[in-house]
């Protein structure tokens, strides 16, 4: 028999998006240009030639954005801000015509009664500052710590919830290592001191959001994780996962958590590391009221020794199902949070100095691309991604019984947007989009998150 899944009463049920997957307006208003700009203005980086110079215009339909927000019942929403509409030079003048965009939007989400939650990077960085090095750079990490600050002064007095980043793993890893991802760079040192210098930017902001915070806020950051499994019990697979988790894992956690960091255990993290991490760095990063966990699947690992760094390569197990771009693996979610629970989330007597509060955790991004579309009488039957979405709160209920405390869940997205070098081929919207009219249309499944947040829980 059914049972009846209850949440805590304060539990926040939230979507989310970013700016320059669903903003468009892409020089308007003054915005200066950013990465992504530059990267899917140079053919071959997106699939069809695609951009998001237009994407789903949310810049000027924030307002219609939001009543449908409304509309399903979303207590929170999770934005991030286009740092070149703020400084279109990546640091010093000011564009007072980006910011007074955000303050509309954090206005009427507040009079909607919607929580916002701010992120302030999600991988728009200004071109000047890629010109000038980019996250390889330490400087970016100090301008990213000035631009929180500018922010911080104009929204503070309303936004309570700020999160610097957006998977900074990704950020690093995708755009100067495997180059799938603006800037496109394709270099493992730049990688790494990019990975250290997005920490450390984390570290820097929370400081500069504290000294400009207009009331109490709470600083966050939002982490890609995935739980690592071998492709076979051999000792060499079993080994491959031992390194893969380093990397894509503990390379964010432990500095974040623990206020150390695993690079030392790879051989060009030891070659950097003597210079690429100063005295006091870990110190600073160590800084979070908030951890959110961005969920979408396992990564399953052989080992290889063709691949540099890892030595190991991801396989797709077979008799398993798939979405558009990976399997489908809800048991994972539920296996990610006990861990992190475990590992980094029950306290541990801290050295000297290094003493940290226990940060709330979050699920902030959990969602799946399936095909899906209007049908005749205008209703969007996206089943595949409605049982996506049972399956995987199911598991993260499942860990809060076990005495994980989850406050809250953010679907992404909360409509189909630019999904990076996938171009507009992957749609994961609660509402659907015609990105030719812009017609928006709550799909099957936002209905149904819409009743579990009415309901505060589902049968299961
Ligand atoms: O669309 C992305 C988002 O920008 C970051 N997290 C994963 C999503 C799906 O790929």
């Amino acid at each position: 028999m059914d049972e009846f899944l209850v949440f805590p009463k304060d539990f926040v049920w939230g979507c989310a998006t970013s700016s320059y997957q669903v903003e468009g307006a892409w020089n308007e208003d003054g915005k200066g240009p950013s990465i992504w700009d530059t990267f899917v203005h140079t053919p071959g980086h997106i699939k069809n030639g695609e951009t998001g110079d237009i994407t789903v215009d949310h810049y000027h339909l924030f307002k219609e954005d939001v009543a449908l927000m409304k509309e399903i019942g979303l207590d929170a929403y999770r934005f991030s801000v286009a740092w070149s509409r703020i400084l279109p030079e990546g640091t010093g003048r000011v564009n007072q015509a980006g910011l007074d965009f955000y303050d509309r939007l954090v206005d009427e989400l507040l009079k909607n009664k919607i929580e916002p939650y701010l992120c302030l990077f999600h991988w728009d960085l200004p071109q000047p500052l890629q010109d000038k090095g980019g996250w390889p750079n330490r400087d970016t990490s100090h301008a990213f710590a000035e631009y929180a600050g500018v922010v911080t002064e104009r929204l503070s007095d309303r936004v309570k919830i700020w999160m610097t980043h957006n998977e900074p793993w990704v950020a690093a890893m995708a755009g100067y290592f495997s180059g799938e991802l603006a800037p496109g760079i394709t270099d493992v040192q730049a990688a790494f001191k990019s990975l250290h210098h997005l920490l450390l930017s984390h570290g820097l902001a929370a400081e500069a959001i504290r000294a400009h915070a207009k009331g109490s806020v709470k600083i966050g950051i939002t982490l890609n994780l995935n739980p690592v499994h071998p492709a076979s019990e051999s000792r060499k697979d079993r080994d491959a996962v031992v390194r893969m988790d380093t990397i894509l894992n503990r390379a964010t956690l432990d500095p974040l958590l623990k206020g150390s960091s695993p690079m030392q255990e790879f051989a060009v993290g030891k070659l950097l590391s003597r210079t690429l991490i100063k005295p006091g760095d870990l110190e600073k990063i160590r800084s979070l009221d908030l951890l959110g966990i961005n969920y979408y699947t396992r990564t399953v690992v052989k080992y290889d020794r063709k691949f540099p760094v890892v030595a190991a390569t991801q396989i797709q197990p077979e008799g398993r199902e798939y979405s558009g771009m990976w399997e489908i693996y809800p048991e994972g979610i539920y296996e990610l949070l006990m861990r992190i629970n475990a590992d980094y989330l029950t306290p541990v007597p801290a050295s000297k100095g290094m003493e940290q509060k226990t940060p709330e955790i979050m699920i902030t991004e959990n969602g799946v691309p399936v095909p899906d579309g209007l049908d005749f009488d205008g209703r969007v039957r996206d089943e595949r991604r409605t049982h996506y979405l049972r399956d995987h709160i199911a598991q993260v209920h499942r860990a809060m019984a076990a005495g994980v405390p989850v406050k809250g869940y953010f679907h992404w997205s909360l409509m189909d947007n630019f999904e990076w070098a996938h171009g507009y081929a992957q749609r994961f919207g609660l509402v659907y989009v015609d990105f030719k009219t812009q017609q928006r249309t709550i799909k099957e499944s936002g209905y149904w998150f819409s009743k579990v947040i009415k309901q505060n829980g589902f049968e299961y």
